[in-house]
């Protein structure tokens, strides 16, 4: 969004919500590829997130706190830390500014961490317990009331449309660049649509699991809670498997250059499944099914997309050096080309791991 914001300009919109004004120190905080995002900090010590929600991406701004609303109605637990919204003065959930800008606050979860990669079995085991611990809760929520806010976010048809078109519009120097990742998804996508599996159950589904979207306590090293609500919306769980799996069975980075750091960590994967069986039963046979399609589709679909913004002249992720969006892309796409040499283990320890589950 570009806009430089000064320590007084963040001062006076926090004077929008309901918090003691007092003298805070605002860090900028720069993991996420579409919001603005600080951490507030009082006396040294965190005290709260504030956002700004990218109104290009997300239309519907009251669409989107609304289903954040709902949704911690229900994401509250002894085992799953509550995300608490600061509610602004206008009592909305969020304070707008002249009709074009969308500011939101939150608590700051105290002692709290997120991280890229896993860096042990016990960390890829907790990411799954809470991944099955968030879709308990949200199982209690009707799936109706979920707004879509970005129409279509995972939906692999229109992904690849989007691609054709930007793929017909590009400069031919990015174009020319693209070639091995464009040939890539050309080679692959008719895999995917063999894999692809209809009339799967809708659920309330996070639609963004990937692990430094998980908040992990700092004294127990247990997965706390979802951060980052602004997709949930309607979904199939196996865009929550498959979105996660992509960031614990893989260790390298989103926009690694170096493929060979690149694997399928099948240690990790299997804590990840041990974790997520923790919650004992609730998938449907169908949605057992999927999750094969899933580890692939949710790395090749992020890499679509970031190759059709790359075509597209970085319009839709904020990149931080040239390249970016086609090293996201060839990385992703790599991992995504290794997870399908895996689909017959994958097959095999997902039934194993989570056979207690089916019915
Ligand atoms: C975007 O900004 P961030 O990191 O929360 C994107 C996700 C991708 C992610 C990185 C609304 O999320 O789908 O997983 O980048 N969110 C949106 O790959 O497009
Ligand atoms: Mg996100």
């Amino acid at each position: 969004m570009g806009t430089v914001l000064t320590n007084k300009d963040l001062q006076e919109l926090l004077k929008n919500f309901s918090v003691d004004q007092d003298h805070y120190v605002f860090r900028r905080i720069d993991q996420g590829f579409i919001n603005d995002t600080f951490l507030v900090l009082k006396k040294g010590q965190p005290r709260y997130i504030l956002q700004r929600i990218n109104h290009e991406v997300f239309m519907d701004v009251a669409g989107v706190m609304g289903n954040m609303t709902k949704a911690l109605n229900y994401l509250n637990d002894e085992d799953y830390s509550l995300v608490v919204l600061i509610p602004a003065k206008t009592t909305n959930s969020y304070y707008e500014l002249n009709h074009e800008e969308f500011w939101r606050l939150m608590e700051y979860i105290p002692n709290s961490f997120a991280h890229d990669f896993a860096n042990n079995s016990k960390e890829a085991y907790e990411a799954g317990r809470i991944l099955g611990k968030f879709h308990l809760l949200m199982g209690n929520a009707p799936v109706d009331q979920f707004v879509d806010t970005i129409p279509k976010f995972h939906n692999l048809s229109f992904r690849w449309q989007q691609f054709q078109e930007a793929l017909k519009n590009a400069v031919s120097v990015r174009r020319n660049k693209a070639d091995t990742a464009i040939s890539f998804a050309e080679k692959i996508m008719p895999r995917l649509m063999e894999l692809s599996t209809h009339e799967m159950p809708l659920r309330p589904c996070h639609n963004d699991t990937k692990l430094n979207n998980i908040l992990f306590s700092k004294t127990t090293n247990k997965a706390l809670c979802f951060i980052d609500l602004d997709t949930l919306m309607k979904g199939h769980f196996y865009y929550d498997f498959g979105d996660l799996v992509r960031t614990i069975a893989n260790t390298a980075k989103e926009d690694e250059k170096e493929h060979h750091k690149i694997s399928f960590h099948r240690p990790l994967f299997e804590s990840f499944l041990d974790g997520l069986a923790s919650n004992g039963h609730f998938l449907t046979q169908d949605e057992l099914k999927s999750l094969l399609l899933g580890t692939v589709l949710m790395p090749f679909i992020h890499g679509l997309r970031a190759l059709t913004d790359y075509l597209n002249n970085d319009k839709y992720y904020t990149v931080s050096y040239a390249d970016q969006n086609l090293d996201r892309s060839l990385s992703l796409f790599d991992f995504s080309k290794k997870a399908l040499n895996e689909l017959s283990y994958i097959e095999e320890i997902v039934a194993k791991k989570l056979k207690h589950t089916q019915y």
